[in-house]
């Protein structure tokens, strides 16, 4: 047997089950080996980018890695920027990374690159195997490290002898560890800190966010009087009716700075402190006020939501506290485009259980608490801010959850970044439907040049308007497969949207705004 081949038996009895991948020369093993053994998912992604995005997706779904295999360092490059968004998430991921042979790796042939450095820079664990024997060990330890909580990526390279080499011993899966719980004292110090009666706020992330994690941090507050929040961007959030309506942290510094006003205690509960997404002249790093004391009541690896629980039962909380309607009714709204408004629309016409992904960006920015009332669902979110999140995301998750709607809310700038994705839906027949927010420029980022105290220029101009040509997303996505329809109102886009989720299989809808 083949080092590849006792690879990717271990792989598969450690119930990694899809392949996202962007093969080359060195990974031919590979394709052979999944050839010859049944039972993987191959899936084809035209970019490295959608191949990582796709797998992070996928994970954040599944609750269990994907394996991605790429090629080469140059290839592994190519898939950083949502490897880093899959980081920031903490998702499961084992990454194979074929690439040059050990002997061959002095000629410096063209594709030899630093592969270990860069993935140094986005991985919690990286190998490079070393033994034929070995290798399938080494995949049996990378998942042991994608699922050690609260999720982590592991990045295996494989240079081709080692891949080609004869003698390879499929190895048995490994134990994944629990999540530890939070230490009784912690437990103690922060129910003291909740019944001082000192305005607080429990910040929430990560497991916390979870229906379960939601409901027991209702609890506490509604015992309490503790506010409840979310980070700017959430790797996935239980969300609509019968969910705990929880706000998220502002993008813009002075308005997040607004909402954690007068706090005198922060609790993160898989959180870390919430920080503006980049520095400005004049402002502060740390969205909480100066005398805020910051305690942590659960690291991301620990244990969330026992600690949540264990805290609401010990401030006598009631096991069931009605949750309240808040943000405005769903309804179809008619006119322009405008983000509270498509929110309402979504809202009204989102299918039960479905799965937002959303890289809206300024589209976006009004959206969230209309969606307090929709359907019950997930939403995800690009918590590393590397934009061209959505597609890929959306592509993943669709694979991870065959019997759910996927809504990909995605900004139009962002999106040419990862458009190929719409290629593999069309290909996987994955049910889909996309929105892109074809407003034409780079808007945020006049925002962020008048943040910074400057004025818009020539350059700017240039560099931030999208048009000359104007991108037709209708005939892309006809391209790679996709159909797709163009709309300017509201009322135009509910129609078209109910007409989408009334069937099954990708579809987009531009919308011109
Ligand atoms: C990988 C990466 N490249 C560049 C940027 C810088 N950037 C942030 S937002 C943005 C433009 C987003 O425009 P669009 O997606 O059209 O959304 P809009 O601002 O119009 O709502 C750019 C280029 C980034 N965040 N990540």
């Amino acid at each position: 047997m083949t080092g590849a081949e006792s690879l990717i038996r271990t792989l598969l009895a450690s119930d990694i089950g899809v392949c996202f991948a962007n093969p080359g020369t060195t990974e031919m093993q590979f394709v052979v080996a999944l050839d010859k053994v049944e039972g993987m998912r191959c899936i084809l992604g035209m970019a490295e980018t959608v191949v990582t995005g796709c797998a992070d997706g996928y994970a954040r779904m599944a609750e269990k890695p994907a394996m991605t295999l790429l090629h080469c360092g140059p290839g592994f490059a190519n898939g950083m920027a949502n490897l880093h968004n899959a980081r920031r998430a903490n998702t499961p991921m084992v990454n194979i990374v074929g690439d040059q042979a050990t002997y061959h790796r002095p000629f410096d042939a063209p594709l030899t690159a630093d592969t270990e450095g860069l993935a140094r820079a986005v991985s919690h664990w990286i190998r490079t195997s070393g033994s034929v024997k070995l290798i399938a060990t080494d995949g049996a330890d990378a998942v042991q490290a994608a699922r050690t909580p609260p999720g982590q990526i592991a990045t295996l390279i494989v240079p081709a002898d080692i891949a080609w080499g004869e003698g390879g011993v499929p190895a048995a899966p490994l134990a994944t560890s629990p999540r530890p719980q939070v230490e009784p004292e912690v437990l103690r110090t922060v129910s003291q800190v909740l019944r001082s009666a000192e305005p607080a706020m429990l910040f929430l992330n990560g497991q916390a966010l979870s229906e379960a994690g939601l409901f027991a941090s209702h609890r506490i507050s509604h015992a309490t009087g503790a506010k409840l929040l979310g980070p700017t961007h959430v790797p996935r959030m239980a969300q609509g009716r019968g969910r705990v309506p929880v706000n998220r942290v502002p993008y813009v510094v002075d308005t997040a700075l607004q909402v954690l006003a007068g706090l005198k205690h922060l609790i993160l509960v898989g959180a870390k402190p919430p920080v503006g997404f980049f520095a400005y002249p004049g402002k502060p790093s740390l969205i909480a006020p100066k005398d805020c004391v910051i305690h942590v009541l659960a690291h991301p690896e620990q244990d969330a939501v026992a600690a949540l629980q264990w805290l609401a039962d010990e401030v006598n909380a009631p096991r069931l506290v009605p949750i309240k309607e808040e943000g405005p009714k769903p309804c179809i709204v008619k006119g322009p485009f405008d983000s509270k408004a498509f929110g309402m629309t979504l809202s009204a016409l989102l299918p039960e259980n479905a799965i937002v992904c959303d890289n809206m960006v300024t589209s976006g920015r009004a959206i969230f608490p209309a969606m307090f009332n929709a359907a019950p669902h997930d939403w995800i979110q690009n918590t590393g801010g590397a934009i061209g999140h959505a597609f890929p995301c959306a592509t993943g998750a669709a694979v991870a959850c065959p019997d759910r709607k996927v809504v990909c809310l995605q900004a139009d700038g962002a999106g040419m970044f990862t458009l190929q994705a719409l290629w593999t839906q069309a290909r996987e027949k994955l049910d889909v439907v996309n929105v892109i927010f074809a407003n034409r420029v780079y808007k945020i980022l006049y925002g962020e040049l008048l943040a910074m105290g400057l004025e818009p220029g020539r350059a700017s101009d240039t560099l931030f308007d999208l048009g000359r040509p104007d991108l037709d997303w209708v005939a892309l996505a006809r391209g790679m497969g996709v159909e797709g329809v163009c709309v300017e109102t509201l009322e135009g886009f509910a129609d078209l949207f109910r007409s989408a989720c009334g069937r099954r299989g990708p579809f987009l809808i531009e919308f011109q705004i």
